[in-house]
């Protein structure tokens, strides 16, 4: 399986974040990669690849024009105006509020584009996250040249990021990126299957009222879990994508059983859906030692979670979401890529 690795991730360092009311070192941060990196070539796993390059039609087709720009010449402006270090919003447009109209002030287009606090736009975020959009490209490409599996490694991740917004460390959403490429590239039907700790709200954003783009997600209760606003079970879709979103929130502490048994449902789920791809978020915040969740997987479960997916029988991109416990991400990633290849 070639793992297509994003090699400016490390651009992307952000210093601090807010957690319970403190300020702490950053979560997500390089070495995160760095160590799934070290377990791909350690275990064998085949080819790391570069991305090439690719303009940003596929981008503009699931981020809005004016997002896109804001966020390319973001931290430029912040420095300009004599902003110091990473960037972090302060305001939002509630309900109520214009979102329609962009304002001019800086500050105030920070929160226009946001959901959270806790996203810190650095002065590499840009470019890494630019280059994360060519790697999910470059594998897109791969399936529709063929191959039946590779790998997107790849931060910051992408799957909060939504049609005109950023948050959960999220800027460009490479899950979607990639299933849009697969659209394009000729496949009539394509499911996004997420099985991170936390909800892919960015995801459900860009494919809720679209028919093409099956979307089922396993993940934490919004009502105690982030992102809180999304991931309800009975958001099911809109107009034409009635029916083509499934979410299965889990309480907060759930146990693998359970996870399995709903990992289980997704599957059928998509299979009734037939796609002619599969694009699987990979969080491994499931695991039971991940600092900002709580699900309880076991590094010993993570092959099973491959093999569940490889019974789509579908050609399989798997692009890198969370995973924090940094000491056994690299273990937990590999195990499924292995549980599928293996399968
Ligand atoms: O899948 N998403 C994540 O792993 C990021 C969750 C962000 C948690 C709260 C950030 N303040
Ligand atoms: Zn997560």
């Amino acid at each position: 399986m070639k793992t297509v690795y994003n090699a400016t991730h490390a651009l992307h360092r952000a210093v601090h974040e807010f957690f319970r009311g403190e300020k702490v070192p950053a979560f997500e941060k390089p070495e995160r990669a760095d160590w799934v990196l070290a377990a791909i070539e350690r275990e064998r796993m085949g080819d790391v690849i570069a991305p090439s390059s690719h303009d940003d039609g596929v981008i503009l087709k699931v981020h809005s024009e004016r997002y896109v720009r804001f966020l390319r010449g973001a931290h430029a402006e912040y420095t300009a105006l004599g902003g110091i270090g990473d960037a972090f919003p302060s305001v939002w447009p509630i309900r109520g509020m214009r979102a329609d109209v962009e304002p001019t002030s800086f500050a105030a287009r920070m929160g226009l584009y946001s959901f959270d606090a806790g996203s810190p736009l650095t002065s590499g975020t840009w470019l890494a996250a630019r280059a994360g959009a060519d790697c999910a490209l470059t594998g897109a490409a791969l399936l529709s040249a063929g191959e039946a599996r590779a790998f997107v490694l790849t931060r910051p991740p992408g799957h909060h990021a939504g049609r005109d917004f950023f948050g959960g460390y999220c800027f460009l959403n490479n899950a979607a990126i990639a299933a849009q490429a697969l659209r394009d590239a000729g496949c009539a039907r394509v499911a996004i299957l997420d099985v991170d700790y936390h909800h892919g709200n960015g995801t459900q954003d860009i494919f809720y009222e679209r028919g093409d783009v099956f979307f089922a997600s396993v993940h934490g209760d919004p009502r105690t879990e982030y992102p809180f606003y999304l991931g309800h079970a009975d958001e099911r879709g809109v107009g034409a994508g009635e029916g083509r979103n499934l979410n299965l929130p889990l309480p907060a502490g759930a146990d693998s059983a359970t996870w399995f048994a709903a990992l289980d449902t997704a599957v059928k789920a998509i299979t009734a859906f037939g796609p002619d791809a599969i694009i699987v978020s990979l969080g491994v915040d499931t695991f039971e030692g991940d600092p900002i969740s709580h699900f309880t997987l076991k590094t010993t479960d993570y092959p099973a979670v491959g093999h569940a997916i490889s019974a789509l029988k579908r050609p399989t991109l798997f692009v890198m979401e969370g995973g924090y416990a940094v000491a056994e991400i690299g273990d937990n990633v590999v195990g499924v890529l292995r549980g599928f290849r293996d399968a």
